[in-house]
């Protein structure tokens, strides 16, 4: 199973970005010829306060530094990193010409993750960045694992739509922005004709088919990087449209109505046509703030649906949602 070995191997090619910080120009130019010979691609700068500002502006995820400099140290430089929010972990070594026990407990408790004794010896250098390596890699397939994680907590499994647990957390977020930057807003809520009797008649696993390409031609349908689509219940969607005014949610609505109608999806065995009936509700960015706003507005677009429905199916409803709430003085 992939990530299952506790010590990944590391790759020939994985030589990440290390930055150098020494004040001394022999030391300096020394040291970066060691890890240039090892593969690393080293920046190498001569003092903390140097070596903060080439962090701002590029990110190593290792940082080899000598301790006594002159203005920030070896030390101070740890504890300012690790304070930094960066876009990963930066693996410290210490370089010191100092001894004894309480020195090194000093670079560790700052932040440090290892030290090396000045001059360094090659083969210990490329040994203890090899660890260090080895930590970075870690961290890279952890934070693979949690985006991975975090992508499934969102996603519907069936269809591959955004999730209930989505809407609820972006939905409010996307109305106070709409809100703030007075810009429309419309959902659409669209249900499929039917469907228990596709279920019915073909099975539940044709029922899936139908479902997962009803999705893929919502989701094929919306402007990709705003609009966003929901599997809201079992044959149900909603697509939550940013920007559009309710006018033109109704005719993106009654395009895609037309699409879905004239669409043959594929189940084993051959095809079949299904229809879907949808409403449309349209926020109101210049009404008063409503704590109650986003079930108020899917209310209205499954109240605009059920209409659709008893209108005969295959059909576009659509309301702009008034606040009903007493704009403040
Ligand atoms: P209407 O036009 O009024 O919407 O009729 P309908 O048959 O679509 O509505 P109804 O609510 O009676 O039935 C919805 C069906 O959708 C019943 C349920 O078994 C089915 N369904 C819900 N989720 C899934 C699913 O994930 N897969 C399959 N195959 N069927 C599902
Ligand atoms: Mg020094
Ligand atoms: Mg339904
Ligand atoms: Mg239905």
């Amino acid at each position: 199973m992939e990530g299952s070995n506790p010590t990944p191997t590391i790759p020939a090619d994985f030589k990440p970005a290390i930055l150098l910080v020494e004040d001394e120009k022999t030391s300096r130019l020394m040291t970066a010829r060691q890890l240039t010979r090892a593969g690393y691609d080293v920046e190498a700068v001569s003092n903390g306060t140097e070596a903060l500002a080439t962090l701002a502006r590029r990110f190593f995820p290792m940082l080899l530094t000598d301790w006594d400099m002159p203005g920030l140290n070896g030390v101070a430089l740890c504890k300012a990193v690790r304070a930094m929010t960066l876009e990963g972990y930066v693996y410290i070594v210490l370089l010191t010409a100092r001894q004894g026990k309480a020195h090194v407990i000093e670079g560790l408790a700052a932040g440090a993750d290892d030290y090396l004794t000045k001059p360094p010896d090659d083969g210990e250098l490329r040994a203890r960045l090899n660890t260090g390596l080895r930590i970075l890699q870690l961290e890279q397939s952890l934070r693979a694992a949690n985006r991975r994680i975090q992508l499934l907590s969102i996603t519907d499994a069936l269809t591959g739509t955004y999730n209930r647990h989505y809407l609820m957390e972006q939905l409010p977020q996307e109305i106070e922005r709409s809100r703030r930057y007075r810009h429309p807003l419309s959902v659409v809520l669209c249900d499929v004709d039917h469907f228990k009797q596709v279920n019915d008649n073909h099975g539940h696993r044709a029922g899936d088919e139908v479902l997962k390409s009803f999705a893929h031609l919502l989701m094929s349908s919306i402007r990709g990087g705003s609009d966003w689509v929901v599997r809201y219940g079992g044959e149900e969607f909603l697509i939550v449209l940013p920007e559009a005014m309710v006018a033109n949610a109704l005719s993106y609505a009654d395009k895609i109505r037309a699409t879905v109608s004239e669409h043959s999806f594929q189940i084993s065995g051959g095809t079949l046509h299904v229809t879907a009936s949808f409403g449309v509700a349209g926020f109101d960015p210049l009404g008063a703030p409503d704590p109650a706003i986003v079930d108020r507005l899917i209310d209205r677009a499954d109240s605009c649906l059920l209409r659709s429905k008893e209108g005969g199916r295959n059909r576009v409803t659509g309301e702009m949602l008034i606040s009903t709430v007493e704009p403040s003085p």
